[in-house]
């Protein structure tokens, strides 16, 4: 066998019995080594040869007298083994004295080399025993027999002497070979500390000249780690070991004597100590569970130690305390509530693995997979849709307002079927959820449908169904031109319709307009920003029980007049509504502003919001202003005034006067009419003749008369007369002249401070005419933009009497003239009194611009409560007034847009 090749076999064979004894495997003895019975000889067991029965030769024997020294043998022979100690005893030479028996204790003995030996011999002799011991060490394999010759002699008779041959082989002691009285040993050594290994080698003889060293070591690294004592074979660390880098050295342990070796096997285990902290196997441990599920995630620190060092107990350090706990002693994260996708979708924890005083910790991740557990959601929901009618077909209304909190499963639409006629109308998307207008049954739409239409949606698993309050309305032309906006103040388009608000505000309207809440139309909205609050445009028109459109004039001047009334029904903060463009008048000389609702955009406002869904889509009417001529100019293109009397329209003796776009005749008594062509002495009763319900009676002499009924007392039975208690009020339409105007009226009051007539709006900065009683005296304000002027006209006494009063306002060329009873003349015209009965006002500013320019309704008696208006000093009325004219046509009071608390005819006659 090749020398080189035997530490490999060597390494294989000790590792497999390291290991095996490491493990524990109790395994007897290969018996590499022989086993040898035989005990090493002693010295002292030396044996002689040739013991006994040896000749006496005494080579002197034949002469009797002759004294003579023998040797009790004729050759001595030993055997001494080449391990026996200096001064063993080999042999012992013997001689003795014949002739003379009695002197024989004085022989001396001696050895001597021969002359063919080179070295003397290692062996001595006792002069007076005659033992030979050995000298030295011996060594067989240096010379294994020595011969030298022995000498006898007697002290003071040098005739006396004798010689004998000594042979003395040395026997070798190769049969008794060097060797450990073990074949393998163990030992232990605590990891982490530097010292001798708790058991060591013994060799089966002691021997003063072996040697011990290491010879090889599995792992070979070991050899740096250990040192063995050469003398006493005790192996010991020079390093700290890591038990957990290698848990058992096999070492070999050769001993050396000059001529043998033996070798043993030593196995070092390393006794664990606790110094290694468990870890994890990542930094980071994601997991993914299921929402709903039990989950079960082990975390598997390891622990590089054995034994109890390896003992790992968890605990979560930090996170998911209130859903995961972790098992102590397996490391096992279950969690200890229902994990909801929905309520958290990730858990971040920080878990420890302790061992003794040792820790580690890892970042555990627990990402929560969505399972479709919860039902879509679907509320009721509504859809207000406002479309010109041939854009209604196909139309997309809305969405199918339904969720689903989870992201798991797909939603699908569908409408239930039902009864409704209308239930075809709409169709809906299965997977999108969009809702729009089936194509055919849009054409069928002429007026407002109201319809509820049920939708489902189905995840998959669940299901859920609510129901559609449908409003499509085709929005026409003439509803456009018919409609109207107001403002509210402070509310978006979103907190409009979310908060109801939109429902309170058509109840209201349509109570106050005295229209079908269901007639009445919003049909836009539109948000818009005014001093950084929120400004919320509504347009809405509204028809009358007739079902026939509310003019828009007769819409602005009831919300104008109850504002208030409106606000407190709906609870929202409404704007006079300021819808015409055209309040601020821009054109010139004959030509009048006309606002053009223009159809273009769709605008649409939606609100979505859980449990009150509405989505509302609107038509926008833009609205631009245009500059038209009345028809009456049409033929000169408004570039001069048309004297309308010229053809003497008026009949019957009645006296024409021109007015602002026409003429007004005024009649001598008993005619009446646009023409003064009713005549009640001398015609007949026709159709109409009577308004309000008033009877028309031919009369025999001639003529016709009309009976009224009560509280009507004109001439056709107009109401011209009404009695004004505090606070009532009635309202007209708005007067429209510009440049020519006359109003007058008869009042009766006690009061000394009032209001009889207002026209303006009260924002306080358009035009403004109104005439009051201040100081028991008349006076008339007027402004244009910001600037009020007041001129006052009186009679002696006052106003206040009870009696009655005319008074009358004449607006022409730029100049308002104001009279109080026609300035009363006595007989020659003179004026009765000092007091200026007339009074004049002019624009002083920029003349060539101004026109009258109310565009509001007119307003007879108190101003309603809650009203602003702080141009002028009075807000109430009490009294009787009758007779209002505007341009010599009685007001009929029957035919008010409003009227408030008052009351028929006139307590004071
Ligand atoms: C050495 O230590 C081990 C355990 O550490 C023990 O089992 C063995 O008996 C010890 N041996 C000696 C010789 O002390
Ligand atoms: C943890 O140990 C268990 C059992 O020993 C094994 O099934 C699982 O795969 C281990 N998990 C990790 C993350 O190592
Ligand atoms: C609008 O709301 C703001 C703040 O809420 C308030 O200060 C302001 O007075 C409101 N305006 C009106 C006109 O109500
Ligand atoms: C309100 O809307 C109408 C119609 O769209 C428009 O004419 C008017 O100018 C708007 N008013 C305001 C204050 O935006
Ligand atoms: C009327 O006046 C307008 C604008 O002032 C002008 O465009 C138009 O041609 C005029 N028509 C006639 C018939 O004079
Ligand atoms: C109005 O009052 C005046 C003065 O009191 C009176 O002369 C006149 O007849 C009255 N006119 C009408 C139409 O009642
Ligand atoms: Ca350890
Ligand atoms: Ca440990």
């Amino acid at each position: 066998m090749p020398a080189r090749t035997l530490p490999v076999l060597l390494l294989f064979v000790l590792y497999v019995s390291c290991e095996l004894t490491a493990a524990g495997a109790a395994r007897g003895g290969r018996g590499r080594g022989r086993t040898r019975g035989r005990r090493p000889k002693r010295p002292d067991e030396t044996r002689w040869e040739g013991d006994g029965g040896g000749t006496l030769i005494n080579h002197a024997a034949s002469n009797d007298v002759q004294e003579a020294l023998v040797f009790s043998r004729d050759i001595y022979e030993g055997e001494v083994t080449e391990d026996a100690p200096v001064g063993s005893l080999v042999l012992t030479l013997s001689a003795s004295q014949t002739g003379n028996e009695g002197s024989n204790q004085d022989i001396t003995y001696q050895i001597k080399k021969r002359k063919s030996e080179k070295t003397t011999p290692p062996f001595s002799v006792d002069a007076q025993t005659g033992d030979i011991r050995t000298l030295r060490a011996l060594d067989f394999e240096l010379q294994n027999e020595y011969t030298m010759l022995g000498y006898a002699g007697v002290q003071g008779n040098s005739k006396l002497k004798t010689k004998t041959k000594i042979t003395i082989r040395v026997l070798n002691v190769d049969d008794v070979p060097l060797r450990f009285t073990q074949d393998r040993y163990e030992a232990y050594i605590d990891e982490n500390t530097i010292g001798k290994v708790n058991n060591s080698v013994e060799l089966a003889q002691g021997d003063s000249e072996v040697v011990f060293t290491l010879r090889e070591s599995v792992p070979m690294y070991g050899i740096d780690m250990f040192r063995i004592h050469p003398g006493t074979g005790e192996v010991f660390t020079i390093t700290p070991l890591d038990r957990e880098e290698f848990a058992c050295f096999t070492l070999v342990v050769v001993a050396n004597t000059r001529k043998q070796s033996a070798q043993t096997q030593l196995d070092v285990h390393v006794n664990d100590l606790n110094d290694n902290p468990p870890t994890f196997p990542h930094h980071v441990m994601t997991f993914s569970i299921y929402e709903n599920a039990r989950c079960w995630l082990p975390l598997n620190a390891t622990d590089k130690d054995i034994g109890d060092n390896a003992i790992v107990k968890y605990g979560i350090a930090w996170g998911g305390s209130r859903s995961f706990m972790i098992e102590e002693d397996t490391g096992v994260i279950r969690n200890i509530r229902r994990i909801d996708y929905e309520r958290q979708k990730i858990f971040r924890l920080v878990v420890n693995a302790f061992s003794g005083n040792l820790f580690g910790y890892t970042r555990v991740v627990i990402r929560v997979i969505d399972t479709n557990d919860n039902p879509p959601i679907l509320n009721d929901f509504q859809v207000i849709y406002n479309a010109l009618p041939e854009s209604l077909s196909g139309a997309e209304l809305t969405r199918v307002p339904a969720q689903d909190v989870d992201r798991a499963g797909t939603l699908r639409y569908g409408i239930v079927p039902g009864r409704s006629r209308w239930n075809n109308l709409v169709k809906v998307d299965e997977v999108t959820g969009i809702i729009s207008l089936s194509k055919r049954q849009a054409k069928k739409v002429r007026t407002k449908v109201v319809t509820d239409i049920t939708f489902y949606v189905t995840d998959g698993v669940h299901g859920a169904q609510a129901s559609c309050l449908l409003e499509l309305t085709p929005v026409s032309i003439e509803m456009m031109a018919n409609g109207v906006s107001v403002n509210i103040l402070n509310v978006t388009g979103d907190n409009f319709l979310r908060s109801s608000r939109l429902h309170a505000l058509r109840d209201a309207l349509a109570q106050s307009l005295n229209s079908h809440a269901n007639q009445l139309v919003i049909f836009n909205l539109q948000e818009v920003a005014r001093d950084g609050y929120p400004l919320l445009n509504v347009s809405f028109s509204a028809r009358d029980l007739d079902n026939k459109f509310l003019s828009r004039e007769y819409i602005l001047s009831t919300i104008y007049f109850e504002r208030k009334r409106i606000e407190a029904m709906s609870g929202l903060p409404i704007l006079p509504a300021e819808d015409d463009v055209c309040i601020l008048e821009s054109c010139n000389d004959l030509q009048r502003c006309v606002p053009k609702k223009i159809l273009s955009q769709i605008s649409s406002a939606f609100a979505h919001s859980r449990g009150d869904l509405i989505t509302f889509r609107g038509v926008h009417p833009a609205v631009e202003q245009t500059c038209e001529c009345p028809d009456i100019y049409s033929f000169n293109n408004c570039s001069s005034v048309v004297d309308f009397c010229e053809s003497q329209p008026c009949s019957n003796g009645g006296t024409c006067e021109g007015t602002d776009g026409g003429y007004t005749c005024i009649c001598p008594r008993h005619f009446a009419g646009d023409n003064c062509q009713i005549d009640f002495t001398g015609g007949r009763c026709f159709e109409g003749a009577c308004k309000h319900g008033g009877q028309c009676l031919d009369l025999a002499e001639g003529g016709f008369t009309c009976d009224c009924m009560p509280g009507y007392d004109g001439q056709q039975c107009e109401m011209t007369s009404r009695y004004f208690p505090a606070g009532s009020y009635m309202t007209f339409p708005t007067l429209h002249q510009r440049s020519m105007m006359r109003i007058s009226l008869n009042f009766s009051t006690e009061i000394r401070n009032g209001l009889l007539l207002y026209v303006s709006r009260y924002s306080q900065v358009n035009d403004l005419l109104a005439i009051e009683i201040i100081d028991t005296q008349i006076a008339f304000s007027f402004a244009v933009g910001k600037m009020t002027m007041r001129v006052m006209a009186g009679t002696p006494g006052g106003v206040s009497d009870l009696k009655w009063h005319l008074v009358e306002l004449v607006y022409r060329d730029k100049m308002v003239e104001v009279m109080l009873d026609s300035c009363d003349r006595n007989e020659e015209g003179e004026i009765l009194s000092n007091f200026p009965c007339v009074a004049y006002a002019t624009q002083a500013l920029d003349v060539s611009t101004w026109f009258l320019d109310v565009n509001t309704p007119l307003l007879v008696g108190s101003i309603p409560a809650n009203q602003e208006e702080e141009r002028i000093l009075n807000r109430d009325f009490i009294g009787c007034i009758r007779d209002v004219r505007i341009d010599n046509k009685v007001l009929d009071f029957a035919d008010s847009l409003t009227e408030s608390g008052t009351e028929p005819g006139c307590p004071y006659y």
